[in-house]
């Protein structure tokens, strides 16, 4: 399940802070951004 706190590791991982795993790269790009945050929030708030 997503939770809005997923969201913050999400942009951790977007700055570097947190190594970036596969399952945050929402949209597939090959890297994790505040996009995929973006995304990640959504999933969780609908
Ligand atoms: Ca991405």
């Amino acid at each position: 399940m997503v939770t809005a706190a997923d969201t913050v590791i999400a942009l951790e991982m977007a700055v570097g802070d947190v190594a970036a795993v596969k399952e945050a790269d929402m949209n597939g790009d090959g890297k994790v951004t505040s996009l995929d945050a973006l995304m990640i929030l959504q999933t969780a708030t609908s």
